[in-house]
């Protein structure tokens, strides 16, 4: 075992020969050489290793998006450390849950949820805090500037874990992903050669960094093409409009692309310098894509993933890219559909996909049960995705059969809301779906059976409350109340009806 498997090797044997290029440049004009990640990278990890973290262990990370917590994900992959990255709007519950499953040895937050993170480290296992700001300021900079920068790379077996990112998949509870250095290696390095990245490609990022998308799909493609890009805090349509002639590649959620369409500023102009436009995430809408060609001369390349196999399908650089397909099965990587039948489909019938290949995950952090569920005994994993693969090879996505909410490229799942919305007194069930949005594509929607009485609950309490409990995306926009809600036969709550009956609810929502 030697550092050959290590993610961060294979990121430095591709930085520039000039280590004073540019890496990141932030939209108050800060730049951060490869030089300067180097280096910053090589400090955390020298604190980390001070800290007493060891190959293998946990970093968490609820930060603001910032240089620095890139470099924070460098220095977990360089010390060997499993980097376990958090969604800023989780509240105080659902975080108890993540940092209780994961036991991470050192988190690093805000400053402002120092104290909150802190008793919830207490209570789940007494993890070390430091603390990071959006302006890279915070305990994790004060306390490595004092140390020597230590710029070993650890040594990493291809299997041994690089990140565990929490996911609702296909169902139940959130569970972590184990997502191995080969398998991000892997991924990162077909991207990068299938989209064709070049010496001077300049990428505009104003994805999250806590997900798959902005963080390997988006940062890894980056790293291994030794160029730089232009990071914005945050979705920004005047700001993207106003970057854009400096970018040649951007990659974003079909929210992305409806904003910026809303936006009287795109024009061919200001895309003179991009060669490519990818999305993903979500179903990006055939229409999205024909506007999106007519007002820029740009086809959007649309690709298919997840978090449990990062990127599975795209759609080709050069060749046809057809709108409500997602291209085809990545170099390495099997897909088959299973018809409802059993068997594997005919070329153009509907089942679900299945995946296999060096991109697929190792299972459900501390899930041994729950990952073997969600494996076929040939090893392809069962995505939950309907999908149909026409004659020629191209994979379009028709459906889920798993019950889940993708909200501006968000995933929800819809129990976790309904559990929290039953917890009071004067609500008797409720059922939670999505329904088409003109800005998030889908978004939810909860559909609630009161108890009736003085007690009778009002949508908008119904809703404050869970602001205060659940990350802002899993809200839902509104609640419908009804006396019963329509069940099957077997007593199950009806979805597809609820969906059909409130399908329009949202669609002008003010
Ligand atoms: C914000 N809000 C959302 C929301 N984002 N509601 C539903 N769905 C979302 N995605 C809430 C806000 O809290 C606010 O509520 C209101 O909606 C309006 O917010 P906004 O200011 O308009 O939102 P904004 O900050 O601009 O964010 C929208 C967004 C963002 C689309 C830019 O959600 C985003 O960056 N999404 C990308 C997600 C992503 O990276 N997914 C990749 C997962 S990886 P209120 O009540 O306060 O007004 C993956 C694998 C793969 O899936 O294949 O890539
Ligand atoms: P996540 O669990 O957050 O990684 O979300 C993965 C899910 O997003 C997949 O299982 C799909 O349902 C969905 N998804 C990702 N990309 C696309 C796409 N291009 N079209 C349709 N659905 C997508």
């Amino acid at each position: 075992m030697g550092i050959d498997g290590n993610l961060f090797a294979a990121f430095q044997a591709r930085f520039p020969e000039d280590l004073s290029r540019p890496f990141i440049e932030t939209i108050d004009g800060r730049s951060y050489s490869y030089a300067d990640i180097d280096a910053a990278s090589a400090r955390f990890a020298a604190l980390l290793r001070h800290l007493g973290v060891v190959s293998g262990d946990r970093v968490a990370a609820q930060v603001d998006k910032s240089p620095e917590a890139i470099c924070l994900y460098l220095a977990c992959l360089r010390a060997g450390a499993v980097y376990l990255p958090l969604n800023p709007a989780y509240q105080a519950s659902e975080l108890e849950y993540f940092i209780g499953d994961a036991e991470p040895g050192v988190i690093v937050c805000t400053p402002e949820r120092e104290a909150e993170i802190g008793t919830i480290a207490q209570r789940t296992g007494n993890a070390q805090i430091l603390t990071l700001d959006d302006a890279g300021a915070g305990s994790l900079i004060g306390e490595s500037r004092v140390r020597d920068p230590d710029p070993a790379v650890a040594a990493a077996a291809p299997n041994d874990l690089a990140a565990i990112l929490y996911t609702s998949g296909t169902t139940g509870r959130s569970k972590g992903a184990m997502l191995s250095h080969r398998n991000l290696l892997s991924n990162a390095r077909t991207l990068h050669r299938v989209w064709g990245f070049r010496p001077d490609d300049v990428l505009l990022h104003a994805l999250p960094i806590f997900h798959v998308h902005g963080l390997f799909v988006a940062t890894n493609c980056v790293l291994l093409n030794g160029s730089f890009m232009l990071f914005l805090p945050r979705f920004d349509a005047d700001r993207i409009i106003g970057l854009l002639p400096r970018a040649t590649v951007m990659m974003g959620v079909p929210t992305f692309y409806t904003r910026l369409l809303a936006h009287t500023g795109l024009t061919p102009e200001v895309c003179h310098n991009m060669r490519l436009f990818i999305s993903g995430s979500a179903p990006l809408l055939p229409e999205t894509f024909q506007a999106f060609q007519e007002r820029t001369g740009h086809t959007i390349l649309e690709r298919y993933g997840m978090t449990e196999t990062s990127m599975i399908t795209s759609n080709p650089l050069d060749g046809p890219r057809l709108p409500g397909t997602v291209g085809l099965p990545l170099p390495d990587v099997d897909v088959r559909i299973r018809a409802e039948s059993g068997e594997i489909a005919a070329p153009g019938e509907v089942g679900v996909l299945e995946v296999r290949g060096p991109n697929v995950f190792g299972g459900y952090w501390r899930r041994p049960e729950k990952t073997a569920e969600e494996f076929r005994p040939d090893g392809y994993f069962v995505t939950g995705d309907l999908a149909r693969i026409d004659e020629n090879g191209y994979v379009a996505i028709v459906g889920r059969a798993k019950d889940l909410i993708i909200s501006g490229g968000f995933n929800v799942y819809p129990k976790e809301v309904e559990a929290r919305i039953d917890e009071d007194e004067a609500v008797v069930e409720s059922a939670v779906i999505g329904v088409p949005h003109p800005d998030f594509g889908e978004a939810v929607v909860a559909v609630v059976k009161p108890a009736g009485g003085s007690a009778e609950p009002a949508g908008e309490e119904i809703i404050a409350r869970l602001k205060g409990e659940l990350a802002n995306y899993k809200v839902p926009k509104h609640v419908f109340f009804v006396d019963e809600l329509p069940r099957n036969a077997m007593g199950k709550v009806q979805k597809a009806e609820l969906r059909a009956r409130y399908q329009n609810a949202l669609q002008d929502p003010g």
